[in-house]
């Protein structure tokens, strides 16, 4: 529509359509100012100039006082959050602060959560170890599990630990290729988890509701304490872990009854350390003539699936030990009676076999589990 005097379409009227026919009525000339003429002519007495002067002057001060305000805002609040300069006082954030304690313990606390949702079944409810690794041993937490070699391994999956392609241990971070299932947040989570130290005692929480888990049976809220214990120190003089995890299973160091090359090709005694296993393991050929009988054990499943065997006492004799559990390490120890080693094989990935050669046991029930996943026990008995 137009707005020209007089040029409203009166509803009704069909709408006009370009070229527009003015009609001759209309031409008259409009008048564009409707004001009086003394309205539109600026004149201001000396008294009205020197309010207009004052009034500017004051809005002047006004802006001026309000950015003042907002600078020491900005500035005071600064100090308030990271405290005065000079260790004039105690920042509310910063490496003391007690907010960032507070945030740390989320942090664990949503950490055990993603782990117990997402490792428990492989690394064991308390990182005791399973399909994969043990987790939650010191000698492990003390330096091989920091938190850049964590973040590699999230990001890169169980590749990154031992270079092997075929790990079982997925990618976690959604930055890693492929894409994992957890975002840079869930990961810091994780890592605090990991970090914990084991003096510090958390609550377990709902994932969403964040409210503190009732036990059922007891009736009291649900806690958890970290795994690393600040005060282990590694002894003196001790190898620092193998950057690789299975490589501390490698070498059975001079354990007593370690002869358990099935090749019995003379390199067990090839490690440098002859004195170490003394004279039944010095040479495998004379240990293991014949093999004597043979006690099939089989792991499945992260499990002994034959977990009671027997086995003749006082006689060399042969395990034969089939691993099914494609890439998973495993091997047999035998404990004796006094918690010692009677005998250790050697760990290897499946699926495979290998056939131990064990010496004379005297007649008795021996405990046997697998060094890589303690939780895979059995009974065999001598006799
Ligand atoms: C499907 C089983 C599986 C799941 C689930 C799994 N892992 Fe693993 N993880 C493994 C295996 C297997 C390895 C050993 C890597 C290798 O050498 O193949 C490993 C290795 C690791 C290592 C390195 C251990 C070392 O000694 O260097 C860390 C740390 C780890 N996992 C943490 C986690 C965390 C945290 C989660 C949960 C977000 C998780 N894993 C979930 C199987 C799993
Ligand atoms: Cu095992």
């Amino acid at each position: 529509m137009t707005d020209t005097p007089g040029h409203e379409p009166e509803g009704h009227e069909p709408e006009q359509r370009l070229p527009a026919v003015r009609p001759p009525a209309e031409a008259a000339p409009v008048e564009r100012f409707t004001a009086s003429r003394s309205v539109r002519t600026v004149e201001l007495t000396p008294e009205r100039a020197a309010q207009v002067v004052r009034q500017s002057s004051n809005a002047r001060w006004v802006g001026f006082l309000a950015v003042v305000a907002v600078i020491l805002f900005v500035a005071i609040y600064w100090f308030y959050e990271l405290g005065l300069p000079f260790g004039w006082s105690q920042p509310r954030i910063g490496e003391n602060g007690a907010e960032v304690a507070a945030q740390q313990v989320t942090a664990v606390e949503r950490g055990y959560n993603l782990y117990e949702a997402n490792c428990a079944r492989c690394h064991g409810v308390d990182g005791e170890g399973g399909i994969g690794p043990v987790l939650n041993s010191q000698e492990k937490l003390f330096a091989h599990l920091n938190e850049d070699y964590l973040r590699n391994v999230f990001e890169a999956g169980g590749r990154y630990v031992c270079g092997n392609p075929d790990s079982l241990m997925p990618v976690w971070a959604d930055t890693g290729h492929p894409p994992g299932p957890l975002n840079y947040r869930q990961i810091d989570e994780l890592i605090a988890f990991i970090r914990a130290p084991s003096d510090q005692t958390f609550i377990v929480r709902d994932e969403e509701l964040l409210d503190p888990k009732i036990d059922p049976v007891t009736g009291e809220v649900e806690t958890f304490t970290g795994w690393v214990d600040p005060n282990y120190e590694p002894a003196p003089g001790s190898t620092p872990f193998p950057a690789c995890w299975s490589d501390a299973f490698a070498t059975p160091s001079g354990s007593p009854g370690a002869s358990g090359e099935p090749t019995g090709s003379g390199e067990p005694t090839g490690s440098g350390e002859p004195a170490g296993s003394g004279a039944p393991s010095g040479s495998a050929a004379p240990s293991a003539p014949a093999g004597g009988d043979v006690v099939d054990i089989v792991a499945s499943g992260v499990a002994f699936t034959t977990p009671n065997v027997t086995a003749p006492a006082d006689t060399n004799f042969t395990i034969h030990f089939d691993n099914q559990d494609a890439s998973i390490p495993h091997n047999v120890e035998i404990k004796d009676a006094s918690g010692g080693v009677a005998f250790l094989g050697e760990v290897f990935p499946g699926v495979a076999t290998r056939d131990y050669q064990v010496g004379p046991l005297a007649a008795g029930t021996y405990p046997f589990l697998c060094t890589v996943h303690p939780n895979m026990t059995g009974t065999l008995t001598a006799g």
